[in-house]
């Protein structure tokens, strides 16, 4: 069959992947949002379900003071001798940790620190030996992809760390991942920056500690020489072998707003690319070195896109997600309706404001919601970070309920349009498209246009960091409750 790119769509980066019990499993990085690192199960590899999170708990992760795009960096998934281990850096504390679950549908483990610094940690599971290997210092002050074996129980290293890989000469060498194939070491690893000149390249060694040969065509995966081309920035990858014995690279992407507008909102997403091992066992990746928009994959089944997000079709515990370490007495939700108790911590602020959030998920669509709210403001609000986000709001003031357009954009903090509203309920309607965002309020029989603003302005092109738009239900003030019902978001 034929699937698509992305495979899952919307803010879920840096994807890691591993088989177990007959299942795929991948899990995305998280950054300030909590719970931390979402996890997917598959059984095709083209169709993603979110099953979990693997840091459900402060003593995993704490998050406090984590600012947007902070927090919880890259992970990765291995599965060992009927155990899954998850391993990431809270770069908000600078430190690299594993948690461990046998049964991979209830909770994890609290936290197992290595003393080995750096981002984006791996584990490679060797018979008896457990390699930890990060982009990072070793113990001489070299950087590059650093290695220790560590014992497994304790995380205590058993080895000094020690560079074993400096790329191919890209800028920051990250992501690396290490395989056992056919009794050869493959160390793959991103270079470029999370940007357009991202790459994968990797390099192979009969022993774990090396020396390592470079891939002499690296970078075996990238989009950069593809000017004029929708998926841009393919990179940091794990590899993943099917139970066709087809091998794919499970890497991050984006997805740019039009041919020539290299703006992306929407995050970086997660991608599959296939994989051809040679005969002289160097693999090559796509088609000659990049990712295209659709592959065929062999298999009797079909790619199914979820295209509308409700209360009742979606969980609190799985897609949607809080800033920092939500207040839980501040929220009531049930599939009927979310009600919100608003504090005096803005979505402006770097806090635990009352928020929680569904990545946008794709380009073209509409969201609505019914809104009724007393004392404050509440509202959705298209949040990238902080300082760039829009929100369409209903607050209460002397003069009565009104529904704004705020527009934030860096220090252009704008109130677009507002309109006084009879009673303190409204409908709030989102058109979305590439471009721009129309927000419209149905109050009573009145449809009011309230404006609209470009997409662009919320891309990461614009407010750097690493993370994608999330529609975000908010409310703010103390004292103030806001009720939302029929939330919808449909995609086209
Ligand atoms: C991640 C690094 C990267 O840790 O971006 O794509 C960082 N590459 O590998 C944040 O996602």
């Amino acid at each position: 069959m034929i699937y698509k790119n992305p495979v899952v769509r919307g803010f879920y980066p840096d994807p890691s992947v591993c088989f177990a019990n007959n299942k795929y499993y991948m899990v995305c990085s998280s950054f300030q949002f909590f719970p931390g690192v979402p996890i997917f199960e598959s059984e095709d590899l083209v169709n993603w379900k979110q099953i979990g999170h693997c840091l459900t708990r402060k003593s995993q992760v704490m998050l406090e003071n984590s600012v947007s795009s902070g927090g919880v960096f890259a992970p990765t998934i291995r599965f060992n001798n009927g155990t899954f281990y998850m391993v990431t850096t809270n770069t908000s504390v600078a430190q690299n940790f594993y948690v461990t679950t046998n049964n991979i549908y209830s909770e994890w483990s609290d936290p197992i620190f290595v003393e080995q610094d750096g981002i984006d940690p791996s584990l490679l599971f060797d018979g008896d030996h457990t390699y930890f290997i990060s982009n990072g210092t070793d113990d001489n002050g070299n950087n590059g992809i650093t290695q220790c074996e560590i014992d497994i129980k304790t995380g205590k290293k058993l080895t000094p760390s020690k560079t074993i890989w400096s790329g191919s000469g890209g800028r920051y060498l990250e992501s690396p991942h290490m395989y056992k194939i056919n009794g050869e070491y493959y160390l793959m690893a991103a270079e470029g920056g999370t940007e357009y000149g991202h790459m994968i390249t990797y390099a192979r060694s009969a022993s774990v500690w090396g020396k390592f040969e470079p891939y002499e065509k690296n970078p075996v995966l990238t989009n950069r020489n593809l000017g004029g081309y929708m998926i841009q920035g393919v990179g940091h990858g794990d590899l993943i072998q099917n139970q066709n014995g087809d091998w794919f690279v499970i890497h991050l992407g984006f997805r740019q707003i039009d041919q020539w507008l290299p703006y992306h909102h929407l995050g970086r997403e997660v991608f599959m690319t296939p994989i051809h091992f040679g005969e002289n066992g160097w693999f090559t990746a796509g088609n000659d070195g990049t990712t295209a928009q659709e592959y065929e994959i062999n298999g009797n089944f079909t790619q199914e896109l979820k295209k509308v997000y409700t209360f009742e079709n979606t969980s609190p515990d799985l897609e949607w997600c809080y800033m920092r370490h939500p207040d839980s007495s501040k929220y009531e939700l049930s599939s009927e309706k979310y009600i919100l108790h608003g504090t005096d911590k803005t979505i402006d602020d770097i806090a635990s404001p009352t928020f929680i959030g569904l990545r946008q998920m794709d380009f073209n669509g509409e969201i609505s919601c019914d809104l009724s709210v007393i004392d404050g403001e509440a509202g959705i609000t298209l949040f990238m970070d902080e300082q760039q986000h829009y929100d369409l709001a209903v607050r209460n003031s002397e003069i009565g309920t009104e529904a704004v357009l705020k527009l934030n954009i860096g220090d252009i903090k704008h109130i677009q349009n507002s309109v006084k509203l009879s009673g303190n309920s409204a409908k709030l309607i989102i058109e979305m498209n590439n471009f721009i965002y129309t927000f419209k309020i149905l109050n009573g029989d009145a449809l009011h246009e309230l404006g609209s603003a470009q997409t662009k302005y919320l891309s990461s092109e614009v407010a750097a960091g690493f993370t994608g738009v999330i529609i975000g239900l908010y409310a703010q003030q103390e004292g103030c409750k806001a009720e939302f019902t029929g939330f919808r978001t449909e995609y086209k």
